[in-house]
């Protein structure tokens, strides 16, 4: 897949971009991520990307041309189809379910707003908007990074094993499971005794236990939707059950 940012903070960008797994899949190719300064598309002497909102009031607006001359530039590159996100505080949840299904596009375009937002016309070009959470940012740049690293994580060969991919947390639809590390006693904290077992079947009913009561407690509206297996319903009825017990005494 490919991948073109447009943004007035392109260094902002390449630095994030240049970190970690994402990182590594761009350096290798296994990604294809361009960055485009919207600078880049003005005409004007002042290089302006912003002008004051008709009807008045504060703030300014991010102006329609330099994004339509983008996105032309960036549809000649790319020869195909172009699914533009918009990200704002107005847009659909951006979820796993959501990454999924964009790392299947061939060709995907983020547009970073900044100021009080683009341009109402900038939005007929636009095929799905975008909100990574209930809380105000001061431009799409962070939200734009959220969407490229969820993902690429469902890219092959950007997580090094595919088999974390397919069991993280959300992708089962439950919280993780706690982890631990060396060394096996950290003070008077101990690790588990299981995960020092060597019993493995055991090991994965314990992390299901744990995954299972964390959902609930944390997160029980996960629940309405999660695929569970047969032991996992097993579990979760008796955590239920254990719950309903503690109610009432
Ligand atoms: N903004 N999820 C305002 C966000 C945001 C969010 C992006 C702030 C766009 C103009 N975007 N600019 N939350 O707060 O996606």
């Amino acid at each position: 897949m490919t991948i073109d940012i447009v943004t007035i903070f392109p260094a902002m960008v390449d630095a994030a971009l240049s970190a970690g797994v994402v990182g590594r899949a761009i350096e290798s190719r296994v990604l294809d991520v361009a960055i485009h300064d919207l600078r880049d598309f003005t005409t004007d002497r002042h290089r302006s990307v912003d002008d004051m909102p008709f009807g008045g009031g504060p703030g300014m607006v991010m102006k329609a041309e330099p994004i339509f001359r983008a996105l032309d530039a960036i549809e000649a590159k790319r020869g195909g189809r172009l699914t533009v996100l918009l990200t704002s505080p107005q847009g659909t949840q951006f979820t796993q379910a959501g990454a999924e299904r964009l790392s299947k596009v061939e060709h995907v375009v983020l547009l970073c707003g900044r100021y009080e937002g683009v341009d109402e016309r900038v939005r007929s070009r636009v095929d799905e908007e975008v909100s990574i959470g209930d809380y105000v940012l001061s431009g799409g740049e962070l939200p734009a990074l959220v969407v490229v690293d969820a993902v690429a994580r469902f890219v092959p060969g950007v997580v090094g094993d595919d088999q974390s991919v397919a069991e993280d947390s959300f992708s089962r639809g439950l919280l993780d499971f706690p982890h631990y590390t060396r060394p096996a006693e950290v003070g008077t904290d101990r690790v588990p005794d299981v995960l020092l077992s060597g019993n493995h079947a055991e090991i994965r009913r314990w992390r299901k236990r744990e995954s299972l009561a964390r959902t609930l407690s944390r997160r029980p509206d996960l629940l309405e939707t999660a695929a569970l297996d047969d032991e996992e319903r097993r579990i979760l009825e008796e955590l239920q059950k254990g719950r309903r017990a503690e109610r009432q005494d």
